[in-house]
């Protein structure tokens, strides 16, 4: 590290020389050190000149001096670029990117001239300067969208013999960065520096770094367009987007392949799409994962677990699911069930299912070492070699939870396999999903916390060759992998059931096999200000389904804070409550009837809003567009000089396309604040009223408009999207609850009006067979008339409705005349208080036109 440092310095201070100077410079540091890469240790190599280069089917390779250079076209508008200072590159094998994608590949030309070799995909352009190496990509039109703005560097970074590497790129002055998994800092990483070691910090606040989940992939935005780049590389890495060099962005790792994939939009939802191609979108999750989620640590017996079960119902605060956290166990001893405090497991099971609430119990991955003691998962581990070694080749054992512990070698397919049938007896209980926990991992006793960096496991399983490898290349997949292992063992287990894991750690591409939350926060103001762009840039990294310890974990929250929380929380994708030991209690009705009418009300509302909110994550699994998002996603282009609209709004967010949430900037703010409307109509998701107009703007203005808000304890402001038409249901208790009622369908008109719904047994696999039902939705509006067209259902799942309640927002006429496909039908009304015109109309799986007509 100290070493890596000291040359950047050098490099840095190079650079302010005359230019003379700095060639002469740059001379001596090859001519000295760089021709000597590989024998001399503690110096360092740079590729800056090609030496000679070959075209490739579908890209380049390059050799300079010892150095190699490949770049990959995998798609027109996605690249891959490998580098070493060896003679050789890197081995395959990705534990981020899918197979299909690594191994995909798209013809290009090839170009050649004096001062640059490189090719053309039709869609972008790459090219190497002779005479320096830079690498520059553009666009179609020529427009540079990333420039090396120094020599890619390698040293030497260890003991061990690791060859790291530094690169940086140019960084213009109104390029922004957001990704980067879930960092605590803000939605917008310019101006900040970050390192990727997965670690468990508990009390972490604004600026901690690294914390839990370190992906190295990022999205940059420029002026309303976007790339990606992911890093492809799973060692100590750093990320630096101006904070060391004004003008440069930089990114490097102690070890490991230099590879990065290079993807461009230009929108940015196209580079999540690209992103979600390379690394995949986390399935479909159950849909009871979408409820109200109750959990403390810990919930320490079966009657305390049954009479919060029974407090949620009696007080009808809607809720899917309770957790159990580490006191379940015998001495906390990982697939052990304390049979003192819970003496009919199986019955507790049951029990909930019956009021249709399920048990997600934790499942931490440290193994208890205890030899001889018939500790099954143990005994069965050692048995299988599924332990991690020291260097000497005795078990590594660490102090966790349970004393004493064993790590299992989850880089090994046999191990993850060994791992997942662990879950065999809880899963057969019904037990709904498992939390794995503590898996960075978390180590009590050794000086970094975490498995020593030297400790030894094996790579060994489809896609990569056998080999042994220590916690440096394998420290931060360590939680993807075990959540991975989770995920395939309870499918393996339960065939035709959607897994659901929550996982701490993880990686990029993690999201193929878990949810996730924050980790340790606190119960403060300024924690519940970060979260959100903490899970926007979750949600960009490709973990769609995130959450926060609502209310804090460390500490008590005060009751106005607990319920401000709750109003948030209840519009993100993960909406989980959750406290430390000894805190206070901390669940929905702690504070009094007041404040637990207010939190209802808000939970209520996510459950109503059911058939929106699971439509966008049956999408979002698709196409790996996060539910939660920022709003330069959908708004590329909302500000004058096209800089992202968060960064001067960075309270606000959307959830799903159609509904943007406004809480204060400063969450526990008494003054009136602004709410910034991107450039559309909006109406108040509440009050039905239309609250801004969809604007014109004249060229180099921006299209925004705004609201004056006053701060209320009951009142998160929430906003429709004119153009939107959002399906909502009854109220109901579980997700898994039949709304008793018809489904409900607000549309707000404005421009582009669409909507869609998405619906299917919640559970299953079935879906992938046909087993769904899809609507889609249209409408068009004229001052007179308002026409709702619902196409024929798609797929085979039953409706569960037999109506559909329609109402229609911004419209207010006194009298007006309805008709379903043609023939006039009766009871169209505007309804004042709602201010809306409400009809309800049969449903019909064929498809139906509503006309709504005015005189
Ligand atoms: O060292 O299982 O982040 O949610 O309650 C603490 C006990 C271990 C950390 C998790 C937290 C959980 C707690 N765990």
């Amino acid at each position: 590290m100290r070493f890596r440092n000291t040359m950047i310095r050098e490099v840095s201070s190079v650079s302010r020389f005359p230019r003379l100077l700095m060639l002469v410079s740059i001379f001596m540091i090859c001519a000295l050190s760089c021709l000597a890469i590989r024998d001399a240790r503690g110096q360092c190599s740079e590729l800056t000149r090609v030496d000679s280069a070959h075209a490739l089917p579908s890209g380049i390779e390059i050799q300079s001096g010892p150095g190699i250079l490949r770049v990959l076209a995998l798609r027109s508008d996605v690249l891959r670029f490998t580098m070493s200072d060896t003679g050789q590159l890197p081995t395959e094998g990705s534990w981020a990117v899918l197979e299909s994608a690594r191994l995909a590949r798209t013809p290009v030309t090839p170009f050649s001239n004096p001062g640059a070799v490189g090719f053309d995909t039709g869609m972008l352009k790459v090219s190497v300067a002779r005479s320096t190496m830079a690498i520059t990509v553009t666009d179609a039109s020529g427009h540079v969208l990333m420039q090396d703005a120094s020599p890619v560097h390698f040293y030497k970074s260890d003991a061990e013999g690791d060859t790291g590497f530094m690169v940086w790129k140019k960084m213009p002055h109104d390029e922004h960065y957001f990704g980067l998994g879930g960092k605590a800092a803000p939605l917008d990483h310019r101006g900040w520096q970050f390192t990727m070691w997965n670690t468990d910090h508990p009390g972490w606040f604004r600026g901690t770094d690294p914390l839990y989940k370190d992906v190295p992939y990022f999205m940059a935005f420029r002026a309303g367009k976007a790339y990606g780049l992911l890093l492809d590389n799973t060692w100590r890495s750093t990320f630096d987007f101006g904070k060391e060099r004004r003008n440069e962005f930089s990114f490097g790792a102690e070890g490991g392949p230099l590879r990065y994939y290079f993807f461009y939009g230009p929108t940015p939802k196209q580079v999540e799409e690209e992103y979600a191609w390379l690394t995949g979108t986390m399935p479909l999750p159950p849909k009871w994962s979408l409820g109200y989620q109750q959990s403390r640590w810990s919930y320490g017996t079966e009657a305390e677990v049954r009479s919060i079960a029974d407090h949620l119902r009696k007080d009808r605060i809607p809720a899917d699911v309770i957790y159990m956290d580490i006191d379940y166990q015998v001495h906390n001893r990982p697939f052990t069930v304390d049979q003192q405090k819970f003496p009919d497991f199986p019955a507790l099971v049951q029990d909930l299912a019956k009021k249709k609430i399920h048990l997600v119990m934790i499942t931490d991955l440290h193994i208890a070492y205890l030899p001889g003691q018939n500790y099954m998962p143990f005994i069965t581990g050692e048995e299988g070699n599924h332990f991690l070694h020291n260097p000497n080749g005795s078990l590594f054992v660490g102090d966790v939870w349970p004393g004493p512990a064993v790590f299992p070698d989850f880089t090994q397919q046999s191990t993850r396999q060994w791992w997942g049938t662990l879950y065999k007896q809880f899963y057969s209980y019904g037990v709904g999903g498992f939390w794995n926990d503590m898996n960075e991992p978390s180590v009590f006793n050794t000086p970094s916390k975490t498995i020593p960096l030297d400790v030894v496991g094996q790579i060994k399983g489809p896609g990569f060759a056998t080999r042994m490898a220590t916690q440096r290349e394998i420290h931060n997949i360590m939680g993807i992998e075990n959540s991975r292992a989770t995920f395939d063992g309870l499918l393996a287990l339960k065939p035709n059931q959607r897994p659901f894991v929550l996982t701490r750690s993880s990686f990029a591409g993690g999201q193929r096999y878990a949810a996730t939350w924050t980790g340790d926060n606190s119960s403060s103001w300024s924690q519940l200000r970060l979260s959100t762009p903490m899970l926007e840039n979750l949600g960009l990294s490709g973990f769609y389904m995130a959450g926060d310890d609502i209310g804090g974990f460390a500490g008590s929250p005060q009751m106005d804070l607990l319920t401000k929380w709750m109003e948030v929380g209840a519009f993100n994708p993960i909406d989980r409550d959750h406290t430390e030991k000894g805190s206070n209690p901390q669940e929905p009705w702690v504070g009094g009837p007041q404040q637990e009418a207010i939190r209802r009300h808000y939970i209520d509302t996510r459950y109503r809003l059911l058939p929106y909110f699971y439509t966008e994550v049956e999408e979002a699994s698709r196409t790996g567009i996060p539910v939660m998002r920022p709003l330069f996603l959908d708004f590329p282009d909302a500000t004058a000089d096209k800089h992202p609209l968060d960064d001067d709004v960075p309270n606000e967010f959307l959830f799903g396309p159609d509904l943007l949430i406004a809480p204060a900037r400063y969450p526990d703010e008494v003054q009136n604040y602004e709410v910034t409307f991107p450039p559309e109509p909006w109406y108040d998701f509440w009050t039905g009223k239309e609250v801004a107009q969809s604007p014109a703007a004249g060229p180099g203005e921006d299209a925004l408009q705004t609201t004056i808000v006053t701060p209320a304890l009951d009142v998160l402001p929430v906003f429709a999207k004119g153009g939107s038409v959002i399906p909502m249901q009854a109220l109901v208790q579980s997700t898994e609850q039949a709304p008793d009622g018809p489904l409900e369908l607000r549309v707000y008109p404005g421009p582009n009006c669409h909507g869609s719904l998405y619906d299917d047994d919640g559970v299953s696999l079935s879906y992938e067979r046909g087993d769904y039902l899809r609507v889609a939705y249209t409408c068009e509006s004229s001052p007179r008339q308002i026409t709702l067209r619902i196409s024929a259902q798609q797929g085979s799942y039953p409706a569960w409705w037999k109506k559909i309640q329609v109402s229609i927002f911004g419209w207010h006429p006194e009298q007006v005349q309805a008709e379903l496909d043609g023939k006039p039908i009766a009871g169209a009304k505007y309804d004042p208080e709602q201010a809306s015109v409400e009809v309800e109309i049969p449903q019909n799986a064929n498809g139906e036109t509503l006309t709504l007509r005015t005189e």
